[in-house]
């Protein structure tokens, strides 16, 4: 059956790879599932047409058949789930990489976009100067807890899961702040994340959208 996500028709950071149809499509690449993909303008993600299939009117979204998913920790975990790959056999081993999925985006996640929100969205308030401080001490309590756990181990809880791959996608988001480089442990971690072949092809396959190299990913 074929898969269909959703992409931005023009992702605002030109191909950075931070939109979040970049997880998915990374998580479609390590279970190895061919995917197609449907890019959509900011104005066709608020009509009819896409709220039928995400809500509140965001990409990505994920169709498989009858099947329409949003969020990507659900997305994730439905690949996950149904695939080899993103998830161990070990029942208890299972239970710990979702709870990664969980702490990526529920704990470590909101720091973060509290942070891309002070920077650009509220860059030009006037309060922002004495708040961002604030903000980004907020980022580094959990970069520094993370950086705790991870330790010297190559992935959160024994071999790359989709815990990892949630993880790693939730920091990169960090990297133009160069947060990440106060804790060598994350920076390593992210570069492994990024140096996996199913990462490198889902990030090639959202800069091609994005700088027009080739149609719709
Ligand atoms: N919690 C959602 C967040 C989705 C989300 O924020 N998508 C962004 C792109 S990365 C978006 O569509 N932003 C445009 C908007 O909200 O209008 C998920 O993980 O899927």
């Amino acid at each position: 059956m074929t898969i269909i996500i959703t992409a931005f028709e023009r992702s605002p950071d030109g191909g950075m790879g931070l939109a979040r149809d970049t997880r998915v499509r990374w998580a479609l690449e390590e279970v190895r599932q061919p995917y197609g993909v449907r890019l959509v303008s900011f104005r066709a993600m608020k009509e009819p047409a896409h709220l039928a299939l995400h809500p509140f009117g965001q990409i990505p979204t994920y169709e498989e058949g009858d099947l329409a998913l949003f969020e990507t920790g659900s997305i994730v975990f439905h690949l996950a789930e149904r695939h080899a790959g993103l998830l161990p056999d070990d029942a208890d081993a299972r239970a710990r990489a979702i709870t990664w999925v969980f702490a990526a985006l529920n704990t470590v996640e909101p720091p973060i976009l509290e942070l891309v929100t002070a920077k650009i969205f509220e860059g030009d308030r006037p309060w922002t100067k004495e708040r961002l401080p604030l903000v980004e001490d907020r980022v580094r309590e959990r970069l520094k807890q993370l950086s705790a756990r991870l330790g010297r181990a190559d992935w959160l809880d024994g071999g790359f899961s989709a815990g990892d791959l949630m993880m790693v996608s939730v920091l990169l988001r960090l990297k133009p702040s160069g947060l990440l480089n106060e804790y060598p442990n994350l920076a390593a971690y992210l570069a492994r994340g990024e140096a996996r072949p199913a990462y490198k092809r889902a990030f090639d396959a959202q800069l091609a959208v994005n700088t027009g190299k080739l149609p719709g990913g």
